[in-house]
């Protein structure tokens, strides 16, 4: 009995000394909130205010509660359309500049409450949260930080409303995943009814620190985005493009939102302190809001999967804005682009063309991190190299000759970003062909090539900061060249 116990003890005992160490954490790594914001990946944004009746890009302050009157205003029809389109949240402009508020706050009677809507006794934020919950989609929001009707915008007293009217669309309307800090001030408005300009100090008026720890206090799962974070950054443009190298860090201190900082926010800082991922906002059409005239302009179908390969594919998430139209509806154009999308997205990924397929890390760490882990289906499991190993490379065996036009490439970001030079091939006639370079991968990639027939790629990884810790890849053969 003795013996039996020292063989199973020492059985125990080798296994765990043979057991080989993950790789420890390399530079700043999401927390468990950015962790789910990756994962969101596209998700809509909703701008509507009294500008959608005016024809408007910024309301001056001054408009008339009136003028907000939907005709058919219906939440459940835009979050049955996002929840169609494969969209998996909606971030709505509760307040934007013109301080019109789509919810009743107590702290204004320039809102919904003042309108013909409902009587003025509507609540766009409730209806949307309803929605929301019906159609399985998260609600985020957007409070202007510039308020182009309020008496007292410019001065401290300012920052105790915005922060109430903050405390309201945080504690009144359930979970809230992304809380949106704008960074625009364009100075002039109607303030009260004083007319006049109000420039403010972008670093300093804010004071960003106490209203962040609102946020972190009352929704401690929501991340927030500004140029500067803290959580998710502005990629640095309207149009639509992440950049090809995209760092998830970012030296963010002495950043704030407003400030000039489009260029850096692109590719981030690579060896940046913190952890700030980019958000590529934009819009279906060429407005934010809802305008008659340019009903003519959505987006098509094919330019929405090209913004998705410039986002997504770069270590980005999407925000789209589908502004609903003067009925309150999402209009006819917007919803068929954004559903044939769809069906192109599906189209564009039909079959992973590595599932079930051989897998070989020609470096390894060792049991535990095998080639194999990055098509198993489980991102939990990474091949991994040794600690002193950066580079190194894995070889996808398709088995027979397969046509292959498209990579995915995640790496296991709980340990940081690393990878900072990749490269891809296919095996052609006995030799290894370039089919691609890259910089960056972060949370994930997607990159286009040119159809090749092959039995075998390669990925390669190399430069990196670190050991190389790859979670998953995969291959399709999207229709077209
Ligand atoms: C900008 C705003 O000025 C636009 O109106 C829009 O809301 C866009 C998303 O952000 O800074």
């Amino acid at each position: 009995m003795k013996k039996l116990f020292c063989l199973v003890l020492s059985i125990i005992t080798l296994s765990t000394f043979s057991q080989v160490k993950p790789p420890s954490p390399f530079g700043p790594v999401p927390s468990e909130r950015q962790l789910a914001w990756h994962q969101m990946e596209y998700y809509m944004f909703v701008h509507f205010t009294v500008n959608t009746f005016t024809d408007k890009e910024w309301g001056y302050g001054d408009e008339k509660e009136s003028v907000f009157n939907p005709t058919a205003l219906d939440c459940r029809q835009w979050a049955c359309v996002a929840r169609d389109a494969g969209i998996k949240g909606i971030i709505i402009t509760a307040k934007h500049h013109d301080g019109f508020c789509l919810w009743p706050s107590k702290y204004t009677a320039h809102s919904v409450k003042s309108s013909p809507w409902k009587d003025g006794k509507g609540d766009i934020l409730k209806e949307l949260r309803s929605a929301c919950n019906e159609y399985g989609l998260k609600l985020g929001v957007y409070l202007s930080p510039w308020d182009r009707n309020s008496s007292v915008y410019g001065t401290p007293e300012y920052l105790i409303y915005y922060r109430n009217q903050l405390r309201e669309l945080l504690t009144q309307y359930g979970d809230i995943f992304e809380v949106w800090f704008d960074g625009a001030n364009g100075g002039d408005g109607y303030y009260g009814g004083a007319k006049e300009t109000r420039k403010i100090d972008n670093k300093t008026y804010y004071d960003w620190a106490n209203t962040h720890s609102i946020v972190r206090e009352l929704q401690p799962s929501a991340v927030m985005f500004s140029d500067a974070g803290p959580d998710v950054r502005w990629v640095g443009n309207e149009s639509g493009m992440g950049s090809l190298t995209n760092w998830c860090l970012l030296n963010k201190d002495g950043m704030y939102p407003g400030g000039d900082f489009a260029k850096i926010l692109g590719e981030g800082h690579e060896g940046g302190a913190y952890w700030v991922p980019a958000e590529v906002d934009v819009s279906i059409r060429p407005g934010w809001f809802y305008h008659r005239s340019q009903d003519s302009l959505v987006r098509s179908p094919e330019n929405l999967m090209e913004l998705y390969y410039a986002s997504v594919g770069r270590n980005s998430n999407l925000i789209l804005n589908v502004p609903p139209d003067r009925r309150g509806l999402l209009h006819e154009n917007d919803v068929r682009s954004l559903l044939t999308f769809r069906e192109l997205l599906k189209k564009e990924f039909a079959a992973d063309l590595a599932k079930g397929k051989t897998v070989v890390g020609t470096s390894s760490r060792g049991k535990g991190y095998e080639g194999s882990n990055i098509n198993d289906g489980n991102p939990e499991t990474y091949w991994a190299t040794n600690d002193s190993e950066e580079t190194g490379e894995l070889i996808v065996n398709l088995g027979t000759e397969t046509e292959v036009n498209r990579i995915i490439v995640q790496e296991y970001i709980k340990l940081g970003q690393r990878v900072q030079e990749f490269q891809v091939s296919a095996l052609i006639g006995g030799e290894w062909k370039k089919l691609i370079e890259g910089t960056t991968i972060g949370y994930k990639i997607i990159r286009k090539f040119p159809v090749v027939k092959t039995s075998e790629i390669k990925f390669s990884v190399t430069h990196s900061r670190a050991c190389p810790v790859i979670s998953n890849l995969e291959l399709y053969r999207a229709p077209g060249n």
